[in-house]
């Protein structure tokens, strides 16, 4: 397709999305199965909402709940508590959820129903949270043999939990829910899939304003503006992470977060950015230049990152680890750092590769992982090779979503322009 037909698919791709929305309870309910099943009988897990973190003072950042608790609950709602409890083979789940509390709710917002909790997770057992404490002596019996708390959630109303129960129950064996997450949320549901995608939908369409907007003289911010302008005139009001703009040498900080800087002429911009949708993230790569027409050293550079991904697509399938993928990619860029006169022959190709090529994506951008595992189908990976040249006072990585096939797999993020020619296209239509 050219740039600007990819460019229209984008947008009706975007209109179209509007339709699916969220994770379906069912979704919820096979998540709350699939962790039963790795649970043994007598096992007692309790996971919490969390509470949103102090920004200074009396303010909050704003609250996202536990990525955990979410992947079995789909509750969004601060100070909630599920807990799932196997007994004889049968898993049994209480959702509590705060209580309706009308002086809270006139500066915050109302809360959930417990119907509303119910329609949303799929739960029929919903309590209010303020009983859980009286509760919770009786939910530990003598017929519980292990307690399971997540060990990764960070945060008041988990820690609080953890320290209250070591102390009621000194002698009460414990273990920790985090690895058993890492294996089940790894491998993605389809709509997890389709949601990333919509998620990449999106990232593009900010991609393409941002492209539209790129001119020299402005500041980093402004195409920082223009992205996150797009993101929430689609009603997600923050993106999956904080967006990078990066023009010039500032290309060459990886996560660079002050995006203060004049475009100048001849700049190469790096963009690291993403939207998400339903819940789900996309994690998207670009680079562009400033005046809309990559230089000579820009476009080689460009050409060898692309080499470099299109190896990564080659590489990706069932029963490799994601060290694999980053050795392919590294004798793709040693290779050509070598034939540009960058590279000398007994030098680490890491001098210029500084970063791993793929992480897993999905309910986080960095979505939780075993490193070492072997790839299934249905799992979602980004790849994202670099290449930084600081004696050209630049670097540029690119990123797409892809997700592992029965024999390879399937760029999530393909309809976001990707090419030099494309790129350069869109910049000066
Ligand atoms: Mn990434």
């Amino acid at each position: 397709m050219n740039a600007m037909a990819n460019s229209a698919a984008l947008a009706a791709s975007v209109s179209d999305s509007m339709k699916i929305k969220a994770l379906s309870t069912h979704y919820f309910r096979e998540n709350r199965q699939a962790l039963g099943q790795l649970l043994t009988d007598g096992s007692l897990a309790i996971l919490v909402s969390g509470r949103p973190p102090v920004r200074t003072s009396d303010e909050h950042y704003r609250f996202l709940a536990n990525r955990n608790f979410f992947y079995l609950t789909g509750i969004e709602q601060e100070g909630s508590i599920l807990v799932l409890l196997k007994e004889y083979g049968t898993i049994k789940c209480t959702l509590f959820v705060p209580g309706t509390d009308a002086m809270y709710e006139r500066w915050n917002g109302k809360r959930l129903t417990r119907a509303e909790a119910t329609d949303r997770s799929g739960l029929t057992d919903v309590a209010y949270v303020e009983g859980f404490e009286g509760q919770l002596a009786d939910l530990i019996t003598s017929r519980t043999q292990k307690l399971w708390l997540d060990y990764s959630a960070d945060n008041a109303q988990a820690r609080h939990l953890k320290d209250q129960i070591m102390q009621d129950h000194p002698l009460l064996e414990t273990a920790d829910l985090a690895p058993l997450f890492i294996q089940l949320r790894m491998v993605k549901h389809q709509e997890e899939i389709d949601l990333i995608r919509e998620a990449a939908m999106l990232t593009g369409e900010g991609i393409l304003a941002v492209m539209r907007a790129c001119r020299p003289g402005l500041k980093e911010y402004h195409l920082w503006s223009e992205f996150q302008y797009t993101l929430s005139q689609a009603g997600c009001l923050e993106p999956a992470f904080n967006s990078i703009v990066a023009a010039g040498e500032n290309s060459l900080c990886l996560h660079y977060m002050n995006p203060q800087a004049t475009l100048e002429d001849g700049d190469l911009i790096q963009l690291d950015v993403g939207a998400t949708y339903g819940g789900l993230c996309a994690d998207i790569s670009r680079a562009l230049p400033a005046n809309g027409r990559f230089s000579e050293r820009q476009r080689a550079i460009y050409d060898l990152v692309r080499q470099c991904q299109e190896k990564a697509f080659a590489t990706i399938r069932p029963g490799i680890r994601l060290t694999q993928i980053n050795e392919a990619c590294q004798e793709v860029a040693r290779e050509g750092l070598l034939a540009l006169g960058l590279l000398q022959p007994d030098q680490p190709v890491k001098d210029y590769f500084w970063h791993g090529v793929s992480h897993h994506l999905g309910l986080d951008v960095h979505d939780i992982s075993n490193k070492e595992a072997l790839l299934k189908p249905g799992m979602v990976l980004t790849v994202e090779p670099g290449v930084y040249v600081t004696e050209w006072g630049f670097g540029m990585r690119l990123e797409d979503d892809v997700v592992v096939t029965d024999d390879g797999c399937l760029v999530l993020s393909a309809a976001i322009p990707r090419e030099a020619e494309e790129i350069e296209a869109l910049m000066n239509s």
